[in-house]
């Protein structure tokens, strides 16, 4: 009698991850505490060539970024109006701070000048 072996193979499907355009991981948000003029976040900063949380929620007002990074390639972070501040480089499990004033609600995106890709925003409602 002829034994039929049947191989089960397990396809292991990997999530696509291979988009290459210049859209940022989403690596969730978080909310400011504080309030008014005293309102803080932390954001890290990875050697994944990302910022994590990579939203920031806060409210109109003066938010102080503690700037951590988490990793050892060295990053900043630069907002995209000039007007409102950037780092000075951030070496490896270094911080900074950044203190901002966001006088009206609005998006207002960051970037990493190092790293094309790397980027996020404070969310000011
Ligand atoms: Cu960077």
């Amino acid at each position: 009698m002829k034994r039929t072996l049947i191989a089960l193979s397990v396809a292991v499907l990997l999530a696509g991850c291979g988009n290459s355009s210049s859209k940022a991981k989403d690596n969730g948000a978080v909310t400011t505490e504080g309030a008014g003029s005293a309102q803080t976040a932390t954001v890290g900063m990875t050697d994944k060539l990302q910022f994590a949380p990579t939203t920031v929620n806060a409210k109109v007002g003066t938010v102080t970024l503690n700037v951590q990074n988490e990793g050892q390639t060295p990053h900043n972070l630069t907002f995209d109006d000039p007007a409102l501040g950037k780092t000075k480089t951030v070496s490896g499990k270094q911080t900074q701070s950044l203190k901002v004033v966001f006088d009206k609600a609005g998006t207002y995106t960051f970037v990493c000048t190092f790293h094309s890709g790397m980027n996020g925003k404070v969310v000011v409602s």
